[in-house]
């Protein structure tokens, strides 16, 4: 007698996971996530700002981050143990704010993945080099003018050549700031005229007013001030570029008569007002400055040659964009050098972006935009919401017959200013998942001459966890309010499966890059978010069978049977609960079952597996002279006899009996 009452619920929670929900988890068991790649960590002037490449279980639960304080940036010796910061709950985003820094301390970062069933991976490897607890470190490059690449052009007035030197930070996402006030002192025997230096702030300066002011101080030096200032405390939202300063090189520097110069920040002292940047509470925020060099030459390439080939063209955009995607697994230190090219320390698609804006002949920097909503739709930067709604990154759902390619929609919405866009997709992969064919840009972007880049697992994938990376770039915005294809994501549906499924596809990360290089992160009012997709497989997919097997005099369930199905797998079934006996994946349609026992006449009956779901039949053997000997027809498929419980009472207590069986496979295979 099978009990069923209260486990009809345990019945349907134990059948939907083992069975429908995770294919893969059903032939590979629960086994925790693989190791996260080494985080990336950012130190502001409050805060620590983590970010990291996306793992590649469609199943993940999130991750831990874990601060670990260090002794010394040189060798970042651990002090104490490592500190979780995200609480009990893990980070759904790849992407994490750590409030609980202090002043002046050296730390670095571990994140952990959650898997199913809260089976954690192994920690990454610490972030690197250390933050610098509550500073910010603003700097410049080291630039060479006869090298210049993508910072150097010519004048569109006269065709001279002009130098732009960015002034960057390495991160101000959490600046509200009434004013920043930059002086510095640049050397006079490399640039042609005092008059001739033009400041233009980057995109995440929107909505300041500005003025600069260039003297020349002495034999050697030219003074350059630059004050910005807001009507009230405007935020930043983000990393990289300020303010390019623009030069004209002077004929020694182009010539290469003199090796180099400094570039250097005059230090804010109590006689010499230097470079100072103010909070909203109009306080000055402790600063790291950092010098540069004005070169002739001596960069391992031009800024911009991201594959070093001595050329600067649409292929180096195009590298980038695989670096991005993770499809270049060791750079060459060099391209860390001269493919940075918003100096947010991060080789991505922003650089791409300006790297083809630059070989559109446009400028890296906006026309003076406003924090208004009449900008809204040309940076990112503007902080106003665009109207209505908030950027999206949005995979498809999308129907697909079983064994057929199909090809899923990833549509950008809400943001017309974006230029770049990077996300990742994760899904089950495998026999009874989708095979990753390939990635195509969205027809619109490819006419506008969007470049993309793409890794995945194809064919063969690590525990059935399929994964994509994705990153598109363009030379101006995608400047369309309607919601825009950036790209199509090709998949061989399964050809068997669970029944009726719907194959998750999980957006596990998203960003996007407007046409001046800024990425909006973290809070800031127009960081996208992102929003999974699904195929929903139609047709025919595998069944199910459970068999139960008794005594044709008693109904008492038969526990040492064997059972065969033709077509069906070579070795029989034993593995038995009361009798009830379980062929977990069948194809479609009438097969023929062979049950033999000891004592009892070999029995073959047909049966009906259904498409995507359970059949059932009973058969009952005849006493008689054991496996091999005579066999009967007959049985045609019959309810399973139960003493009140009928129809649906009794297919539930099949699946229950299934959901166990399965369950504690799982376990074993685990
Ligand atoms: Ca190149
Ligand atoms: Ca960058």
């Amino acid at each position: 007698m099978l009990k069923i009452g209260s486990w009809a619920g345990i019945v349907a929670v134990l059948w939907a996971a083992t069975a429908l929900s995770e294919p893969s988890d059903l032939a590979t068991g629960i086994s925790p996530p693989s190791r996260p790649a080494r985080p990336f960590a950012r130190g502001g002037p409050r805060n620590a700002y983590i970010e990291w490449r996306a793992n590649h279980e469609y199943d993940l639960r999130g991750y831990h981050v874990y601060r670990q304080e260090v002794a010394d940036a040189e060798t970042a010796t651990p002090v104490g143990d490592p500190v979780r910061v995200n609480g009990n709950s893990p980070v759904s985003k790849t992407e994490f704010v750590d409030t609980g820094i202090e002043k002046d301390r050296l730390y670095c970062y571990v994140i952990e993945a959650v898997g199913a069933g809260d089976a954690v991976s192994e920690r990454s490897e610490p972030s690197m080099p250390p933050v610098h607890g509550q500073r910010l470190r603003v700097y410049f490059p080291d630039i060479y003018a006869n090298q210049g690449g993508i910072y150097r052009f010519q004048s569109p007035a006269d065709g001279s050549p002009r130098i732009a030197i960015p002034i960057a930070t390495q991160c101000a996402y959490d600046i509200s700031t009434y004013g920043i006030q930059v002086a510095v002192h640049l050397p006079r025997n490399l640039i042609d005229s005092a008059d001739s230096i033009a400041v233009y702030p980057s995109g995440l300066m929107g909505g300041f007013l500005f003025a600069r002011n260039a003297s020349v101080l002495d034999n050697e030096i030219i003074e350059l001030r630059i004050i910005a200032a807001g009507l009230s405390s405007l935020p930043l939202y983000g990393a990289g570029t300020l303010f390019y300063v623009v030069i004209t090189p002077s004929e020694a520097l182009l010539a290469g008569e003199t090796a180099c110069g400094p570039l250097s920040f005059i230090r804010d002292q109590p006689l010499l007002q230097g470079v100072r940047l103010y909070d909203g509470a109009l306080k000055p925020i402790t600063l790291d400055l950092d010098d540069g060099l004005l070169c002739s030459d001596g960069l391992c390439a031009a800024h911009g040659d991201a594959n070093l080939d001595g050329r600067i063209t649409e292929d180096d955009a195009e590298y980038i964009l695989q670096i991005a995607a993770g499809g270049v697994p060791e750079p060459d230190p060099c391209t860390w050098q001269v493919a940075d090219i918003n100096l947010d320390n991060s080789v991505d698609q922003a650089d791409a972006v300006l790297l083809l804006r630059r070989l559109h002949v446009r400028d890296l920097w906006p026309d003076p935009i406003s924090k208004s909503s009449e900008s809204a739709w040309d940076s990112f930067a503007a902080p106003e919401k665009s109207e209505g709604e908030q950027p999206l990154v949005r995979i498809g759902n999308v129907e697909a017959e079983t064994g057929s390619e199909i090809a899923v929609p990833v549509y950008i919405e809400n943001a017309p200013q974006a230029a770049g866009c990077s996300f990742d997709v994760t899904f089950p992969a495998g026999a009874l998942g989708l095979s990753l064919q390939s990635v195509e840009l969205g027809e619109e972007l490819a006419e506008a001459g969007f470049k993309l880049a793409w890794t995945g697992s194809r064919t063969v994938s690590e525990r059935n966890k399929g994964f994509v990376h994705v990153a598109i770039a363009g030379g101006g915005a995608i400047a369309s309010k309607e919601p825009v294809t950036a790209a199509y994501v090709r998949f061989m549906a399964p050809k068997s499966g669970g029944g009726g499924m719907s194959v998750p596809l999980r957006a596990s990360d998203a960003a996007l890059t407007d046409p001046y290089g800024f990425t909006p992160r973290y809070d800031a009012p127009n960081a996208p978010s992102s929003v999974n997709g699904s195929i929903q497989v139609k047709g025919l997919v595998d069944g199910s069978m459970a068999i139960l097997v008794v005594d044709s005099a008693t109904s008492a369930p038969i526990g040492n049977a064997q059972v065969f199905a033709s077509p069906g797998p070579a070795s029989p079934v034993t593995q038995n609960n009361a009798g009830v006996y379980i062929f977990a994946s069948l194809e479609p349609g009438e097969h023929e079952f062979t049950a033999q026992a000891p004592g009892y006449v070999t029995l073959k009956q047909k049966g009906l597996v259904p498409s995507g779901s359970v059949g059932t039949m009973t058969m009952a053997l005849v006493k008689g002279s054991g496996p091999g000997g005579g066999c009967a027809g007959g049985g045609a498929i019959a309810p399973i006899p139960s003493s009140g419980m009928r129809g649906g009472a009794a297919d539930a207590a099949i699946l229950l009996l299934l959901a166990m069986a399965l369950a504690s496979r799982r376990l074993k295979l685990a």
